[in-house]
């Protein structure tokens, strides 16, 4: 029984509840957990969770909190062989319907999908807090955000709705991702210039190249969304950036013209990166580096960083 039992944290992440909504649970209807080995924590069980699971759908249901514990805990015992039931999102339940597709992604990024769908802002920031603290920056995005937004985009695209999902995460990433910025600022001047192509709105991959940069002590300066090229342009002789990302998640924001006139700029950075899905490898500037992924940004960045640094010590 012991390997199945779970930390409170597990079980609030597997449910996409909050830690605290567990805690007021167990101390006010008693569906706390069971398992209890003397001088450890007491963990939850899987006849635990499947009560959980219950209190939890019933709750997003509508029904009272004190209505839902009292099912909860006469429901027999469902998972003799310690399996969990999924939890299935009630077709026509204040959750919107229907679920959001994660993939093969782990449970944590099944919580958040949960969690999304109830618009439960809390339990999607503590999710995503949890995640940036433990794994860090890059595995938070690839193995928790990215499966999730891009999710949220499939279902969008199926159906048409979900936008209020959509900006209800995309808010809860953001403040997520500009508190670990927070948590870690580096020192030093700001080499790296972060921009989204001009009328470019999908900011957050570079909200998370932002704070993976600050993980790895790396300053930027942050432009943000929808820049004209002429505030690029002027940025870049302003500031004389080593490195300057541009992103557009578009086709109809990838206007190759934008490198162009980067790349003309008097003070021309050493490195020019077209990131995100919108740019076709095949009309780049020459001299412009299209990275794959946020961990091939992140060590571009990092390594101009060093070659600059280098050269100064030389
Ligand atoms: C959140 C979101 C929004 C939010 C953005 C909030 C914000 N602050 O960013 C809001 C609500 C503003 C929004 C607006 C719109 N959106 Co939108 N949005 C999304 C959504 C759900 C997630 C975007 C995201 O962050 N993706 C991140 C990951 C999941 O994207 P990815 O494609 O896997 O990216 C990988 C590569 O780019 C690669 N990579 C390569 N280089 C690099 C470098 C770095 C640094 C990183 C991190 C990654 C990387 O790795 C990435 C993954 O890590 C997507 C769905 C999707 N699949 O992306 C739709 C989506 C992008 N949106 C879409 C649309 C149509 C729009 C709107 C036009 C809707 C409208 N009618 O107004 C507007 C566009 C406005 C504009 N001009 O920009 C479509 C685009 C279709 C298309 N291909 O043209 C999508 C695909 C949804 C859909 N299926 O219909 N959107």
């Amino acid at each position: 029984m012991v390997d199945e039992a779970l930390s409170a944290g597990a079980v609030a992440r597997r449910l996409g509840v909050a830690v605290t909504t567990l805690r007021t649970w167990h101390q006010r209807y008693g569906l706390g957990p069971s398992e209890h080995i003397p001088g450890h924590h007491r963990r939850y069980t899987p006849t635990d969770l499947a009560r959980l699971e219950i209190m939890r759908r019933l709750t997003a249901e509508g029904v009272s909190p004190a209505e839902a514990a009292r099912w909860a805990r006469q429901a027999p015992d469902p998972t003799p062989t310690g399996t969990v039931t999924p939890v299935r999102i009630h077709p026509s339940g204040r959750d919107g319907g229907g679920t959001i597709p994660v993939g093969r992604a782990g449970p944590a990024a099944r919580g958040l999908a949960r969690a999304a769908m109830r618009l439960d802002a809390a339990a999607i920031s503590e999710t995503i807090a949890h995640a940036l603290a433990t794994v860090g920056v890059v595995a938070t995005w690839e193995g928790l955000l990215r499966p999730v937004l891009a999710g949220i985009g499939e279902r969008h695209a199926a159906t048409t709705g979900l936008i209020e999902v959509e900006h209800l995460v995309s808010r809860c990433v953001s403040e997520a991702l500009a508190a670990a910025s927070r948590a870690k600022v580096p020192t030093g001047p700001a080499r790296i210039l972060l921009s989204c192509a001009d009328e470019e709105q999908h900011t957050l991959p570079l909200e998370a190249l932002a704070a993976a940069l600050a993980e790895a002590g790396v300053s930027y300066r942050m432009l943000g969304a929808r820049v004209p090229v002429a505030a690029l342009v002027e940025a870049v002789n302003r500031t004389g950036p080593a490195a300057v990302v541009l992103w557009s998640h578009t086709r109809a924001t990838a206007d190759p013209a934008q490198l162009s006139a980067l790349l003309a700029a008097p003070r021309r950075p050493l490195l020019a990166l077209a990131a995100g899905p919108g740019w076709r490898a095949d009309t780049l500037p020459a001299g412009v580096v299209r990275p794959v992924d946020l961990a091939e940004a992140v060590s571009l960045a990092v390594a101009v960083r060093d070659s600059l640094d280098q050269s100064r010590r030389d």
